[in-house]
């Protein structure tokens, strides 16, 4: 009788075990761009290798469209838990993780590739892993290509153009920063409200990359497109501090893996879509205007003065540059 209890007991531990190792867990990523886009695509081939090594426990649900909110709002939630993942452009992350601000410095990187060895190094590890502070965990850097300007009356031909638009921005010092050293009038909003903004005039232009000016279907309303191609701003993948607590060390070593491997993946696609929405824009009949950038990185001088003061971020930027 006695032995027959133990022996219950101990196979009731068993199971419990079991159980506790087979618990699944959801982990919601919040992307305000539509299906398709490269950024929605590479986190969901990151659940599909986080579902394969954790044999279906870890499951990543990818809620893009904005559904979540306006990517200022899903930040905040993400920090705070009520969203685990995110994947957000480094912009909106300017005033939180003033670290984050050394990647959109305008005319900072050469090319992709010069973005892709930095971070790919030691600097994007320490920049992700400035994220903890403040409740985040960073995951992973994605491709965003080179942003440029577009108006929907006037042409940028050169510098003067800009002077007097209202431009909108991403939400971060920085860029509100930028526009006024271009000469422009800074109207920073989210994502989400700029078509509406450029076809009643609220704003006169923005600026982004191609895929972003094709999908968000800006280049409707807005046909002039400037090659200003003033920063080449990375996207991040960051996870809640408090959703990444909750996992074991070898799934947070998992996750890891896989948000690294889906930045293959993502690079894939990035220039994939890149050539894509280029050519639909083209196609689409669109004034594309190649410019002098001499003159638009030389205005950039009082951004550089402000931004880069203390011998930390000094530092950082020299490391950039040295980087081949
Ligand atoms: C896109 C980026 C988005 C968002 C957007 C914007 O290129 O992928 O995350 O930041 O730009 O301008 O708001």
């Amino acid at each position: 009788m006695k032995i027959a209890r133990i022996l219950a007991l101990a196979a009731s531990v068993v199971l419990a075990a079991a159980a506790a190792q087979a618990q699944e867990v959801t982990l919601k990523s919040a992307d305000i761009h539509p299906d398709g886009y490269p950024t929605v695509e590479a986190v969901k081939f990151m659940g599909q290798l986080v579902k394969e090594r954790t044999n279906g426990r870890i499951d990543i649900q990818v809620m893009n469209n904005a559904v979540l909110g306006s990517e200022k709002d899903t930040i905040e939630q993400t920090r705070f838990g009520v969203i685990d993942m995110n994947r957000v452009n480094a912009a909106p992350f300017n005033n939180l993780v003033p670290e984050t601000v050394v990647f959109g410095l305008p005319f900072l990187f050469r090319d992709a590739e010069h973005m892709h060895h930095v971070v790919d190094g030691p600097i994007g590890d320490e920049v992700l892993a400035a994220f903890e502070p403040h409740g985040l965990v960073g995951l992973a850097f994605y491709d965003s290509g080179a942003r440029s300007f577009y108006t929907t009356k006037k042409p940028i031909k050169s510098l003067a153009d800009l002077k007097g638009l209202k431009i909108r921005v991403q939400q971060s010092d920085l860029w509100i920063a930028m526009m006024e050293a271009f000469g422009a009038n800074p109207t920073p909003m989210p994502m989400g409200e700029v078509y509406s903004s450029l076809e009643t005039g609220v704003v006169d232009g923005a600026e982004n990359n191609w895929p972003s000016y094709e999908s968000a279907r800006h280049y409707e309303v807005a046909k002039n497109y400037t090659l200003t191609q003033h920063s080449l701003t990375p996207e991040i993948l960051v996870i809640s501090k408090m959703s990444w607590d909750k996992l074991s060390p070898d799934d947070q070593k998992i996750l890891r893996q896989a948000a690294k491997d889906s930045v293959v993946k993502m690079r894939e696609l990035w220039t994939a879509r890149e050539k894509a929405s280029e050519e639909k824009v083209r196609a689409a009949g669109n004034t594309i205007i190649e410019v002098n950038k001499d003159e638009f990185r030389a205005a950039m001088q009082p951004v550089y003065d402000r931004f880069v003061t203390d011998p930390k971020m000094k530092d950082l930027i020299e490391r950039v540059r040295a980087t081949k």
